[in-house]
This record gives structure tokens, C-alpha cells and sequence, in this order.
């Protein structure tokens, strides 16, 4: 296991995760690597959260801030939820245990654009990164990080923390060597362009070079990635993923786009990987993904000959794909480069890419305002992710989603969105299972009764309703007519009954 520390002075570092915890006091802000279920230490948080539980025990205060890359697993975001040994998170979770602590206010949770958390670090909006504890696959003799299936923040953390923890993986495959491209954005003012032309470019390095001097511990693991296995398609899943494609086939038919020289971004969730599994048997080759993660749907693309290469920063695989990889890794890495998440997700880049966005929603309103974060406008659900960087600079951004959550008690589609993360300026198309609504080139009332013809059949009359109450409503304008009394009564109605129906 130790030839995968070749660093001398490092390996002398070797010791076991309880160990290394003693780095991590009370009030640390810890920036630690990890990304959807990826690349995230697998010892550390279990060890942390055991001291803090220790600490807490004998009565003495102790918690950490801590930052990462985006969301982690049950093993690192879910032991240290459970523990309260953190005080502050940031950019993104989707911990059950976690999300729980949020919305009962125990736990102080910045949502972050994942383009700007590792720039809000270097500006020092964070204070000092006290320790950076980063997975990695092996470490070279001249003391080079050879990241593991993500690389996130990685790199940011590391040259701002004040001590370094590594866990170096053993379950990571050593044949993702290669796959990362690490460069880093020089710093303000003295920014110049990044010069990724085309989504497979390599402008940076394999691994990551840091200040050796820092690291106060390695430690040897052995673990899996843990992403949850996403749902099995459903009849509603495919009618969504079909929309898609009449979406995409639409803007063929326009010439806006051509057969082979789609670019895709894709979020997380159930019904991003179903629309990928749709474009398996479509027209469009030579498909390229600039996004943020590798999902199922893409290796099952280049498997089938069908994906020429995707760029990401992390893999979110089910952990029957994460296997796959770590066995394939050699032949998937001529088509995935992961970058820094400053870079996958760099707004500059992507609006030169001319890429399609599809992110999930939570709700949309009949405007075109989307909803990603909050259910009834006050409980978090993960975070805004990457959505937002991608949605403001796509070519054409969309959002998927059924027409209704929970058996039908939830409409997606709501007459005022209860908390709006990517406004009717940013979002183009909205999905769901019964068509798709082209907002584009529509002035705010014309884009009405495209909103409703996508809208669960339940929830129609509803809408109309609504509409008809704000156009005629006195106190209201007529740009974007509203009726504040009742825009909220989904929600007042959902919170008091279950229920959004009336
Ligand atoms: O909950 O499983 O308990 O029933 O949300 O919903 O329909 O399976 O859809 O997996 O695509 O997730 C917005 C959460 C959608 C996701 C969201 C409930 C629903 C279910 C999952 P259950 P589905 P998805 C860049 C992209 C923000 C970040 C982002 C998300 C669960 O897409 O977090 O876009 N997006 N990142 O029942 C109450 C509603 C609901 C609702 C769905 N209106 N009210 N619950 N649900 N709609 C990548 C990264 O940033 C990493």
C-alpha cells in the first residue's frame, strides 16, 4: 500500500485518520476535498466526528466550518451531521442528516454558485483555511498529488490552508492518472484568458504541486465512492427524456444546432440521467459534454460510440458505474479530463462553448422564474450546485422535471416561485412529461399559456385561475400582472393540508 506515497518525507507522515484528527480543533475551517459522492476523504470525517462526539462527552465545545468541493456521502457529510461536530458548511450538501440540521437551524449553510466558492476562498471571505484534508489516488516522489475521481476546490484548499492532511485511496484506480488537468486561473487583476478552445483541451498539469512542508499527516484508505444509485426509469422519466430530444430535434430543424456538434451540460438527479439514457438512441453523434459531473448516462454514451469527450470536474457515478470506471479506467480516460471547479464551471468558457444546460427544479412559476433550492420557500432542499453558472451562460438553457412531486401533491409549476435561484432572464425551456415550454423571444404574458400546457392536467385550472385573478386584479401592472393576496396559496395550502389541490 505505501508505494503509493514515493514522497520520502511524506511517507514518514504515514499515520492512522484518529491521529491525524488531533490537527483538526475546535473552531478549524477545514477545506476538504469531495464532490457528489466523489473523491471525498473516506477516514477523516468518521474520525473527526468521533472526536467531536468525544469532546462534546466531556462537556467541551467543538465544532469545524467546513468547505468542500460540493456534496460528499453518508460517510463524510452524514457522520459529521450526526455528530454536530460542524458549525458552518459550505457550497452544496444533499445529506438527509445534514439537510435536517439546516432548516432546524442548527447548522449555518452558505448555498454558493460552485464557480465562485473557490474564489470567495482565495478573497479571504472565509478567513484562513486552518486545514485542507484532500483525498488522492498517489502521491509522487517529488511530493505530486495524483488527484482521485474529483478534483473540486482541491486545489484552492490546498495552497490556502495553513496544514495539510492527504488520504491516499487505494479503491481509486491508479490508471485515472492522466485524467485530471489542473490549471489555475491567475489571480486578480492580473487575469488573462483560459485557453480552452475545445471541451477535450488539455492546458494544465496531471496532478497538483503543493508546499510539502504543510502536510502533518497521510493516511492509507481503502474505500469506495459512495453515490446513491440513481431511480429506475419510469413512464414519466422517458416522456421527459423524449420532450428533450424534440426540444434538441427543434433546434436542428431551426440551425441552431447540428447532429454532431452537441455540447450538453447535465445536473445531478434522477431525470438528467434519464434524458441521457434517451439520447443513446437518438440521431446526434460526436456528443461532448462541458459540465460539471461524469454521470452514468455519459460512459454508457461512449460506450456506445456515441460521446467524444466530456470535460467535469468530479464523476457523481451509481456505485455500480463507479465500479466499472475503477476496472475501465484506462479507456475511459482518453475521453474525460476533470478540471478545477473554478474552470469546469467557468462562466467565460462556457458561454464561448455554446453549450445546452439541463438542471432539475424544485418549481417553476408561469413566468419562467425557477425554484432549485427551496421546497415552500423556506426548506432547503441540496443547493444551487452548478446550475446557476451554467444556466446564465448556456447557448440555451432548460430545466426537467415531473409536472408534479409527491403522488401529485406538488406542482412544479406554481403562479409565483416561492424563492427564485435562476431568474425569468436566465431560464429559456422549461421540460416536463407533457411538452416543453420554449420561453424564448416572449414577452412575460406570452409565456403564460406555455407554462400551463406543461403543467400537470390537476393543476391547469388552477393556473388559470390565477392568471385571470392577477390581469384583472386593480392594484396590479400589466408587464407581469400578479395577485399578492394569493400568488402564494400552492404553498400556504401545501403547508396547511399537504396538499397544493385545492
Ligand atoms: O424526493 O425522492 O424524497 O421523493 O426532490 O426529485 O424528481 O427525483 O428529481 O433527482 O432531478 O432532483 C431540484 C432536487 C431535483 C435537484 C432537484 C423532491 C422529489 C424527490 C428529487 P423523494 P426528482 P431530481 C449541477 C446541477 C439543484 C442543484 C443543481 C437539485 C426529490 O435537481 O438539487 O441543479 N438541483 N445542480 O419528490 C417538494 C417540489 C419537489 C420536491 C422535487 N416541488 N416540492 N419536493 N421534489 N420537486 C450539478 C451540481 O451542482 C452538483
Amino acid at each position: 500500500m505505501s508505494e503509493r506515497v514515493q514522497n520520502r518525507e511524506l511517507k514518514a507522515k504515514i499515520m492512522s485518520a484518529d491521529e491525524a484528527a488531533q490537527f483538526v480543533n475546535h473552531g478549524a475551517t477545514v477545506g476538504m476535498s469531495g464532490f457528489t459522492g466523489a473523491a471525498y476523504p473516506k477516514a477523516l470525517p468518521t474520525a473527526i466526528a468521533n472526536r467531536a462526539k468525544q469532546e462534546h462527552d466531556a462537556g467541551r465545545e467543538y465544532g469545524i466550518r467546513l468547505l468542500t468541493g460540493a456534496s460528499t456521502a453518508p460517510d463524510c457529510d452524514g457522520v459529521l451531521a450526526e455528530a454536530d461536530a460542524l458549525s458552518f458548511r459550505m457550497p452544496y450538501q444533499s445529506d438527509p442528516v445534514m439537510r435536517g440540521k439546516i432548516n432546524d437551524g442548527q447548522l449555518n449553510y452558505q448555498d454558493v454558485h460552485l464557480s465562485h466558492s473557490g474564489l470567495q476562498v482565495e478573497q479571504g471571505f472565509f478567513g484562513a483555511i486552518d486545514v485542507a484534508i484532500v483525498e488522492v489516488t498517489r502521491i509522487t516522489e517529488e511530493g505530486h498529488l495524483i488527484p482521485s475521481s474529483g478534483v473540486g476546490n482541491n486545489v484552492e484548499y490546498l495552497e490556502a490552508a495553513k496544514q495539510i492532511i492527504l488520504e491516499v485511496n487505494e479503491w481509486q484506480s491508479l490508471n485515472l492518472e492522466g485524467m485530471a488537468d489542473i490549471y489555475r486561473v491567475p489571480y486578480l487583476p492580473n487575469r488573462t484568458p483560459i485557453p480552452i478552445i475545445n471541451v477535450g483541451d488539455r492546458v494544465g498539469t496531471t496532478y497538483i504541486e503543493i508546499d510539502t512542508t504543510k502536510v502533518v499527516a497521510v493516511v492509507e484508505t481503502d474505500a469506495p465512492d459512495r453515490n446513491s444509485p440513481f431511480k429506475p426509469f419510469d413512464e414519466v422519466s422517458e416522456q421527459i427524456a423524449g420532450n428533450y430530444l424534440d426540444f434538441l430535434e427543434g433546434e436542428v430543424a431551426a440551425g441552431r444546432l447540428a447532429y454532431d456538434h452537441y455540447i450538453m451540460q447535465s445536473g445531478v438527479g434522477n431525470v438528467p440521467n434519464a434524458v441521457m439514457a434517451g439520447l443513446l438512441d437518438s440521431k446526434f453523434e460526436n456528443i461532448q459534454a462541458y459540465t460539471e459531473v461524469v454521470q452514468d448516462g455519459m460512459l454508457d454514451l461512449i460506450d456506445a460510440g456515441k460521446m467524444a469527450v466530456a470535460s467535469a470536474t468530479s464523476f457523481a457515478l451509481s456505485p455500480e458505474y463507479a465500479e466499472k470506471m475503477n476496472r475501465e479506467a484506462e479507456k475511459y480516460r482518453k475521453y474525460l479530463v476533470l478540471r478545477p471547479l473554478q474552470i469546469s464551471n467557468s462562466p467565460e468558457v462556457i458561454r464561448r462553448m455554446g453549450l445546452i444546460s439541463s438542471n432539475g427544479m424544485i418549481e417553476a412559476d408561469i413566468y419562467g422564474n425557477i425554484n432549485s433550492t427551496h421546497v415552500a420557500g423556506t426548506r432547503v432542499m441540496n443547493g444551487i450546485g452548478g446550475s446557476g453558472d451554467f444556466t446564465r451562460n448556456a447557448f440555451a438553457s432548460t430545466f426537467i422535471s415531473p409536472s408534479a412531486a409527491k403522488g401529485g401533491a406538488i406542482s412544479a409549476i406554481v403562479p409565483f416561485a416561492s424563492h427564485i435561484d435562476h431568474t425569468e432572464h436566465d431560464a429559456m425551456v422549461v421540460i416536463t412529461e407533457y411538452g416543453y415550454a420554449d420561453l424564448r423571444g416572449l414577452a412575460p404574458k406570452q409565456r403564460v399559456p406555455k407554462m400551463i400546457a406543461i403543467a400537470h392536467p390537476d393543476y391547469r385550472p388552477l393556473l388559470e385561475e390565477y392568471f385571470d385573478r392577477a390581469l384583472n386584479n386593480a392594484d396590479s401592472f400589466q408587464h407581469t400582472p400578479h395577485d399578492l393576496t394569493t400568488a402564494f396559496d400552492f404553498h400556504n395550502r401545501l403547508n396547511a393540508a399537504g396538499t397544493m389541490q385545492k
